[in-house]
């Protein structure tokens, strides 16, 4: 039996921590594009994503990669029409990414129950309101400008903070709109207005953003930033430093993470998981401290 939204929100509490697959149903994006674009190849690769330790799959109609032209909802809708009714058949715990109320309200009536918007509810008015109603989850993610100027020249004074006053200001947005606290999922945007420098201040700061007590989501699968720190060029050859980097998130408290590569991270996290609960040995058995003779 896979994990209910539920299982999915309680990780904080429950100490564990989930892996979102990423099915982009898009002819652009950035990793993936086009792969995925036949409702078939979709559904096969949802299914190895879910076999492989996936608790969710994030499916998106929009490339959201800098630069990316915007797609209108209905364009949006017609990708998704035949992938979300098979995607829904296989009981998984489903996410639309989108910023359109209107694509949201179709997938939540296909069965999705996370909404992931990465415009934090300030694209669309409706979009809010809708997963109030709905009792869908919603994902609030940080970005400066819009993915068509993103990057230009990114600025901040306090990459951390204004982040995290940012997500407090959509987490109250959200709540005043009726969506629970313990219903909203935050997420610093990795990669949305950044350089790299911001990037790794943000990855580093999570533990900030899980004091403001919703779970906090992890989307550093294969950027650029990744690239930029390994030397890898190629959006596949950054597998093991996604790892990385989401590991160190684990550690501050993180608790999902939207990954291409979803057996790669979830045996890591396996193994992270099983070495962290293991108590401490006692001082009585750990080394002495060598002293210089
Ligand atoms: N990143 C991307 C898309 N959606 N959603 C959240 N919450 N957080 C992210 O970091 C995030 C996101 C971009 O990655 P990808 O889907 O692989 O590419 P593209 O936007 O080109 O489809």
């Amino acid at each position: 039996m896979g994990m209910t939204l539920q299982d999915i929100l309680d990780c904080p509490r429950t100490g564990r921590a989930v892996v979102m697959g990423i099915l982009n149903v898009t002819p652009d994006s950035f990793s993936d594009g086009g792969q995925f674009a036949d409702a078939a190849r979709a559904l096969d690769h949802a299914q190895a994503m879910l076999a492989d330790g996936a608790a969710v799959i994030d499916v998106g109609a929009e490339s959201t990669r800098p630069g990316a032209p915007r797609v209108p909802p209905a364009e949006q809708i017609r990708r998704l029409k035949d992938i979300l009714p098979a995607l829904a058949r296989t009981g998984a715990v489903l996410s639309i990414d989108t910023t359109h109320a209107a694509v949201a309200a179709f997938a939540l009536d296909c069965g999705a129950a996370i909404v992931n918007d990465i415009s934090a509810g300030r694209e669309d008015p409706d979009l809010l309101p809708l997963a109030a109603r709905s009792g869908a989850a919603v994902v609030l993610m940080h970005m400066q400008g819009d993915p068509q100027t993103m990057q230009q020249a990114p600025q901040y004074k306090d990459v951390v903070g204004q982040v995290r006053q940012f997500l407090a200001e959509r987490l109250d947005a959200a709540q005043a709109a009726g969506v629970p606290g313990q219903r909203c999922i935050l997420d610093a945007g990795i990669g949305f207005g950044k350089r790299l420098e911001h990037n790794l201040a943000l990855l580093a700061g999570t533990g900030e953003l899980v004091r403001l007590g919703s779970p906090v989501l992890v989307g550093v699968s294969r950027k650029r930033c990744i690239g930029e720190l390994t030397g890898q060029d190629q959006p596949g050859r950054r597998v093991s430093g996604t790892v990385s980097a989401c590991l160190a998130c684990r550690a501050r408290g993180a608790t999902i993470f939207r990954v291409h590569d979803v057996r790669e991270l979830a045996d890591a996290l396996a193994v992270w998981d099983a070495i962290e609960s293991v108590r401490p040995p006692s001082s009585a058995n750990a080394p002495r401290a060598q002293r210089p003779i």
